[in-house]
């Protein structure tokens, strides 16, 4: 079957945003004078965890035992990750986050070609809209017919809803669509939504498993390559 859509993951897929993400939790801690600071092997193990409130839950419950929680705690964690997100976004405008390599011509040429484009993340619809605004212009909303982020779904990755958000509002089966994926998590998502899934790695999730993935590249540099292997012809 000739697909009908592709489905982005955002972080570690369309570009490499991870440290980023990590440098704005940190700048949010210490504004919070919180003595609390990820460095790169910590951040490995919270990836474990998907959001960013949902990440700062699990590392004061795993790694800060004798932390004592303020009274209002979900409200603590919800303004930690506002600054971090205000931090986050200043950084992906300012440029300091490309899209990786093919994603902007695979966004073009998909677009042009009439596959329709669906987002699926589990960031925030702003962290999206910073990095697509400077990626691919402000008009960047125009190549994508669905914007899966967030909180819109109860459970965030591994967990199928986002896909299964993303399925209901391009009216499409699974079996019509393909995702990209950069992590263990995201992949596990996709499948569990029925969705045959590629994977692009970056430095974070290159050890990962990915058991069930259609086909792993290191990147979409070679996209003549990528349409071969999920099947399409584009207008290029
Ligand atoms: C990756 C994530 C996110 C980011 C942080 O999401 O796990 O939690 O690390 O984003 P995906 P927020 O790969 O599904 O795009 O702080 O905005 O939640
Ligand atoms: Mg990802």
């Amino acid at each position: 079957m000739t697909i009908k859509a592709i489905i982005f993951d955002v972080d570690g897929t369309l570009a490499d945003t991870e440290d980023a993400h990590r440098i704005a939790f940190n700048t949010a801690f210490a504004e919070n004078n919180l003595d609390w600071n990820w460095d790169v092997a910590l951040y490995d193990k919270l990836l474990k965890v998907t959001g960013g409130k949902e990440r700062i839950k699990y590392f004061v419950e795993s790694f800060l035992p004798d932390f004592s929680k303020p009274a209002d705690y979900d409200r603590f964690v919800k303004n930690l990750h506002l600054v971090k997100t205000s931090h986050y976004t200043t950084m992906l405008r300012n440029g300091l986050i490309p899209l990786r390599p093919g994603i902007k011509q695979l966004i073009t040429e998909a677009h042009r070609t009439g596959i329709k484009l669906a987002i699926a993340t589990t960031t925030t619809p702003e962290n999206v809209s910073a990095l697509l605004e400077v990626g691919l212009g402000t008009n960047w909303e125009k190549y994508f017919s669905v914007n899966g982020c967030g909180d819109i779904v109860p459970n965030k990755k591994p967990a199928p809803d986002i896909y299964h958000w993303v399925l209901r509002e391009l009216k499409l089966s699974p079996a019509e669509c393909i995702a990209l994926e950069d992590s263990n998590n995201g992949l596990r998502s996709a499948l569990a939504a029925g969705i045959k899934t590629y994977v692009t790695i970056n430095p974070y999730t290159c050890t990962q498993d990915f058991t069930g993935a259609e086909a792993v590249f290191d990147d979409l540099s070679d996209l003549p390559r990528f349409y071969k292997v999920i099947g399409v012809e584009v207008v290029s």
